[in-house]
Formats: C-alpha cells, sequence, structure tokens
C-alpha cells in the first residue's frame, strides 16, 4: 500500500498538471481561469521538483506579459473567450498605456513579486544544468526590469518601498487591514459602471468579499485606467495607497535570490544590492510596530501605521529582516495560536473581532502562507515551529484535499468536509510537493 506522503504527492502532481494549459498554469479551472502573477511562481516551485521544463515554460509565459515599464501584471489572460471571471481583459482596458502588453492581454495592476526568490529555489537543485544556466541568462534582466518598476513608479519618494494602489496586489485581498486603509472611503452611486461579479457563482458566496469591497475593487480599476496605470496620478489620488509587509518582504527576499543567482552566474548585481540597501532598513524602520509586537502596513494616504496583527508581518521572517528578539516576539503569537489548538497560520488574529474563520483572508489558513512561514521559521532556527507550520498543511489537505484555503478550528473537523474557495487548486499542490520532497 502506498504511503500517505506518497498518496499526496502523486495527487499534487496531477493537479499541477491538470490544470496545466499551453506552457501556463491556471490557479483553479473554474474560479481562477487564467494565468495570475505570483500563483504562476508557486508553480514553478512545484514543477522544479519534477519537471524543470515546466517551471521554466511556466515563469517564461508569465513575463511573455511584461509591460515596456517593466511591470509585470497580475494576470495574464492567455485566453480571450473565458467567460468565468470578472473583470476579464477588456474591463481592464489596459491599451490605455502604451506600453501594456497587447498578447497576452493582462490586467492593469502588480502583485508580490515571487520570482527571484524562486528564481533561488530552482537554482538549488537545478544549478548545474545548462538549461537552466540558459535560462538565467534570458529572464535575469527580466525580473530585473519588474523590480526596477516597483523601485521607480511605485516609489516615488525614493524610500526604499514600494506601495500598492489595489487589494488585490497584496494578494491578500479581502483582508481586514484594507478596511482600516479606506477608512470609510465608499463608492457612490454613479462612480462606477455597471459590473457583474462571477465570482460568486464558482464559489460559496458567504465566504468571498462582499458587494461593497467589490465596488471599491472596481472603483480602483477605474482610478488606474484614468492614469494610465503607471502615471504619478494614482499616487497622488487613489484613497487606496499600502506600503504592504508582504509586499516589500517579497520584493526584498527575491532581490536576494537574484543577487545569489547573478552572483553564481557572474551577472551584475550592483542595482540590486543599491535598492537592497535601502529596502531593509526602510521596512524595519517604517513598518515595525512595537505595540503589535509584528511588522504592519503604513497607509500612505493617510500616513500612519496600520496597528493590526495580520500574516503578512511573518514574511518578514523569510526576508531575514527580524533581528533575533523581533524573531522572537513573532514566534511567540504562533505558539499562542498552537496551544489554543488552531492550526497555523490564521491570516487574521483570531482575537481581533474582525476575524472569520471562512471568509476569504479575513482568517483561514493559506498553504502557501505556510510555506513563506515554514521557510522563514527554518532561516531563524525555530526548527520545532518550522515542523508545525509544515505539518498542519499537509494535515489539512490531507483531511479536505487541495482547497484554496482553510478552517484554522481544529474543532470543525467534527462537522465540516471540505475546504474554502476552489478546489485542486494549484499552488496548494505546488507547495505541499516542494514541502514533501525537499523535507
Ligand atoms: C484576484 C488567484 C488569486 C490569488 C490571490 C487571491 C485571489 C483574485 C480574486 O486569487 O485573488 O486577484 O479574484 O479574488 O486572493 O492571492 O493570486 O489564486
Amino acid at each position: 500500500m502506498e504511503s500517505n506522503t506518497a498518496v499526496l504527492k502523486n495527487e499534487a502532481k496531477e493537479i499541477l498538471l491538470k490544470n496545466r494549459r499551453d506552457g501556463f498554469t491556471v490557479p483553479s479551472e473554474k474560479l481562477y481561469p487564467f494565468q495570475w502573477n505570483w500563483d504562476s511562481g508557486f508553480a514553478a516551485l512545484g514543477f522544479k521538483n519534477f519537471n524543470l521544463e515546466y517551471a521554466i515554460e511556466e515563469i517564461r509565459s508569465m513575463f511573455s506579459g511584461q509591460w515596456q515599464n517593466g511591470m509585470i501584471a497580475h494576470i495574464n489572460f492567455h485566453s480571450e473567450n473565458e467567460t468565468t471571471y470578472f473583470p476579464n481583459f477588456e474591463f481592464w482596458d489596459t491599451q490605455v498605456n502604451s506600453g501594456a502588453s497587447q498578447k497576452p492581454k493582462t490586467g492593469g495592476i502588480t502583485q508580490p513579486p515571487v520570482f527571484g526568490f524562486v528564481l533561488e529555489e530552482m537554482a538549488k537543485t537545478h544549478g548545474n544544468d545548462p538549461v537552466f544556466k540558459e535560462f538565467v541568462s534570458e529572464i535575469f534582466s527580466k525580473i530585473t526590469h519588474f523590480h526596477r518598476f516597483l523601485y521607480t513608479i511605485r516609489d516615488p519618494k525614493n524610500e526604499g518601498l514600494a506601495f500598492i494602489f489595489h487589494p488585490w496586489e497584496s494578494g491578500r485581498d479581502n483582508s481586514p487591514l484594507w478596511d482600516y486603509a479606506y477608512d470609510g472611503f465608499e463608492v457612490k452611486p454613479g462612480d462606477i459602471p455597471a459590473y457583474t461579479r462571477k465570482d460568486n457563482t464558482q464559489a460559496d458566496p458567504s465566504h468571498r468579499p462582499l458587494q461593497k469591497d467589490y465596488d471599491r475593487f472596481v472603483y480602483l480599476i477605474e482610478l488606474g485606467k484614468k492614469h494610465q496605470y503607471d502615471g504619478i496620478g494614482i499616487f497622488e489620488e487613489s484613497p487606496f495607497l499600502v506600503q504592504d509587509t508582504l509586499f516589500n518582504a517579497l520584493l526584498i527576499k527575491s532581490n536576494d535570490g537574484l543577487i545569489n543567482v547573478g552572483k553564481q552566474y557572474g551577472l551584475d548585481v550592483a542595482e540590486i544590492e543599491a535598492w537592497q540597501q535601502k529596502a531593509k532598513p526602510a521596512f524595519e524602520n517604517k513598518l515595525w510596530c512595537e505595540e503589535i509586537g509584528n511588522y504592519v502596513c503604513y497607509d500612505l494616504r493617510h500616513n500612519k501605521q496600520i496597528k493590526q496583527w495580520e500574516i503578512g508581518g511573518y514574511t518578514s521572517l523569510i526576508a531575514g529582516i527580524p533581528s533575533p528578539d523581533k524573531a522572537q516576539l513573532l514566534l511567540e503569537t504562533l505558539l499562542e495560536f498552537k496551544e489554543k489548538d488552531l492550526f497555523v497560520c490564521p491570516s487574521f488574529h483570531t482575537d481581533n473581532e474582525k476575524f472569520d474563520p471562512k471568509r476569504y483572508w479575513r482568517g483561514p489558513v493559506w498553504p502557501q502562507m505556510n510555506w513563506l512561514i515554514y521557510h522563514g521559521l527554518l532561516r531563524y532556527g525555530f526548527n520545532e515551529m518550522a515542523d508545525v507550520t509544515k505539518n498542519d498543511i499537509i494535515a489539512l489537505v490531507e483531511y479536505y484535499g487541495f482547497y484554496e484555503y482553510f478552517n484554522p478550528f481544529k474543532s470543525v473537523q467534527s462537522t465540516e468536509s471540505k475546504g474554502y474557495g476552489g478546489h485542486s487548486f494549484t499552488w496548494t499542490a505546488a507547495v505541499i510537493l516542494d514541502l514533501i520532497e525537499n523535507a
């Protein structure tokens, strides 16, 4: 009989292959039928464990949609005939920017920059493979160009921290953090064009964002359009303007990835090192919050920290940002969750009134977040908690299946038999495979 691990591994590979299209992978067949930016990085991370060529094609395909200004959009609409997702390429209308990708059509915003560190992960196993070396020479300057976009257009005051102007850019679309960032901003009738959501027909509406959140999502798309998606007017006008923890921590981690891979192959990394010298102290000084005992997002529109405990702060660990003392403070909350019989790591603090164990980013556990936290904890030598983080996500997937996200309460296992959001989910498969293969 096959062991549980072998069964999980096989299932994970099957999902990755099943979700693969023409050189790229969709996060979930119906719910998300295109290529998403950071999902694609995680897909490559999964593929590199059994098919280097697919991992390379995945990233190559993502970068086929790179804009002239360097941006990698959050979605590449490789297929223009899919009808199950809103907003589609027509709604984004990225032709307002003359440097936007024509083929594939894309969205007009970006997502957390993961490709630098994914490249480094690939180098760990394939560093000596000539095919991989060739790929590095092709992709290195493109990833660097993406970071350049973030450190210029998204950092007009040259602080070393990139801003986001849409919750979708954070990857944590519906986090309660953004309620604070909007600070009461509501869309009024007539502010936005009529539109029809599709997500609620593909997933349980009680797990998805509310209508007023979607109205604000659409408002910010219209604002992006008005300023060709990269104009300074976005910085001046957007009601949502945030220096996000996760976004900037993964940018720093990806800078490190590029520096390490670049040095290995004799490439020039001076520009990236200069960004890094500014970015690390800026993150530490501007985002650390003593009151919360964690890093928090900075609301640039209202000039204040968003003082809430939230999962994004934990990605500072994988980026090597906190001192050992601060890392210890981060660890303590995880230990509390473990003591309370919760699966690690809820996306929002369980004591907060906005915590919701079922709704999208307002409490559930997310597989790719556990992968990031697991590696962060290992980096600081917190091996026991790292194992808990890894084993919890494996246990959740083993029990519920390869869903998009999960209820953090162990107690609900007696009454619930499914996870939440999409199923047969790409990054869930990818990180489970990677965690098992590299145990
Ligand atoms: C909008 C694809 C994406 C992830 C995000 C996740 C969710 C999309 C949506 O799905 O966002 O980009 O329509 O809700 O929040 O992190 O990349 O898996």
